[in-house]
């Protein structure tokens, strides 16, 4: 988070009690008025002492005049300007508030708040986090979901299942506790997903689903474009390595070494057609498929190494391949002794050479640096 924009710290601010509703908004000149409607409804009904926070990104069509002549005291307008973005807008609100709870919701009235006294009271009985979900038992969304917005939140989803088993990650629907948003750590959010970013840096592990109806916008466009689709993967590689740490470097690590095995079949099949010889073919795969695995775990698997010098890096690398071969060729010819079933002796040699390649790879050639301050 930029600290040039975050508000002061509330931390000192005295804890409060009663219900925010932050609400990130751009260009929601049209559904504000309907959704103040509906909360100033569900206000007379529960008794709820609630209040709204509109954190808008300078939309100039209208929005803070509006609220403006709606002089309700418990309906404000923040206007931002500076780090500008829906997880940000949220973070900042979430920030500015001091009461007990606080509910986060979308303005274009897919939400819908009649369920709040619902997540409220799943937080009463000890929940850190209310989730309103399309996808749990009794939620549904809007009948005229095409299959491919509803293939892509699902596969958005299946991303997500390593690091929460809510059903519903991607929800912008959500009720936490004050106390549990101030204990996060390092917020770095890149896009749209706000309630992942607080769930894996608050480390939430009370969560909960609650079902919900989520209609199509009624008013204005939609602003989730393709490219935060893209920062939503960006996003999700970041959470998966600040919750996993070594192993997320691994698995990184082990996907590039597949796609590297592709590349080096490709490049084979390839020159052999070109009529190259064979042993000049295999040479030139091996080096192809090492610079590939080389540029992709410098680019992705360590990438927390790459304003470090990229000559060191490569000749390591291929150092580290090198004698991961060897490690692979004196285990495999160490189990070819004491087991008849010689495929498994190379596979466990493989994976021997595998991991000699990460440990070097992690720990020596694409090591962390610590700066002195
Ligand atoms: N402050 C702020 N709010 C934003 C920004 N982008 C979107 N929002 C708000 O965030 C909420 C969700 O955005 P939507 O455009 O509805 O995204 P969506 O719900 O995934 O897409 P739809 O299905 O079309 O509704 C809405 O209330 C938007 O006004 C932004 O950059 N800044
Ligand atoms: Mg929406």
């Amino acid at each position: 988070m930029n600290a040039d924009t975050v508000p002061p710290p509330v931390a000192a601010a005295p804890a409060g009690t009663g219900v925010t509703i932050v609400i990130p908004t751009y260009h929601e000149v049209l559904s504000i008025p309907h959704l103040v409607e509906r909360l100033k409804a569900l206000r007379e009904s529960s008794g709820l002492d609630l209040d709204v926070l509109l954190m808008d990104d300078d939309s100039r069509d209208g929005s803070e005049e509006l609220v403006e002549s709606l002089v309700l005291p418990w309906v404000k307008l923040v206007t931002r300007r500076a780090n500008r973005g829906l997880s940000h807008a949220v973070l900042d609100g979430l920030m500015l508030s001091t009461r007990e709870i606080l509910v986060v919701m979308d303005a274009d009235l897919s939400h819908p708040p009649e369920k709040i006294p619902e997540m409220l009271a799943a937080l009463d009985e000890g929940m850190e986090v209310a989730v309103g979900s399309r996808f749990a038992d009794g939620g549904s969304t809007a009948d005229d979901w095409g299959l491919l917005r509803w293939l892509n939140s699902r596969v958005a989803t299946l991303l997500a299942l390593p690091l929460t088993t809510l059903s519903d990650p991607m929800s912008g629907f959500f009720a936490i506790r004050r106390t549990t948003v101030l204990a996060g750590r390092d917020f770095n959010p890149v896009g749209y997903k706000i309630l992942l970013e607080l769930i894996i840096k608050c480390r939430c592990r009370r969560v909960i689903d609650i079902p919900i109806h989520f209609d199509n916008r009624r008013f204005g466009e939609s602003k989730l474009s393709f490219k935060e689709q893209l920062k939503y993967i960006q996003h999700l590689r970041r959470l998966y390595i600040y919750k996993y740490g070594t192993w997320s470097h691994l698995i990184q690590f082990l996907v590039v070494g597949l796609s590297g095995l592709a590349v080096n079949l490709v490049a084979l099949t390839g020159f052999l057609h070109l009529g190259f010889g064979e042993k000049q073919a295999v040479a030139i795969a091996i080096v192809i498929s090492m610079l590939w695995n080389f540029a992709l775990n410098r680019r992705f698997s360590f990438s927390y190494a790459r304003h470090q010098s990229i000559a060191r890096q490569f000749f390591g690398f291929v150092a580290a391949c090198s004698v991961g071969a060897v490690v692979n060729y004196f285990t495999t010819l160490q189990l070819w002794e004491v087991t008849r079933y010689k495929q498994l002796a190379a596979l466990v040699g493989v994976l021997a050479g595998t991991f000699f390649n990460f440990i070097a790879s992690r720990f020596v050639i694409f090591r962390s640096q610590h700066v002195k301050p």
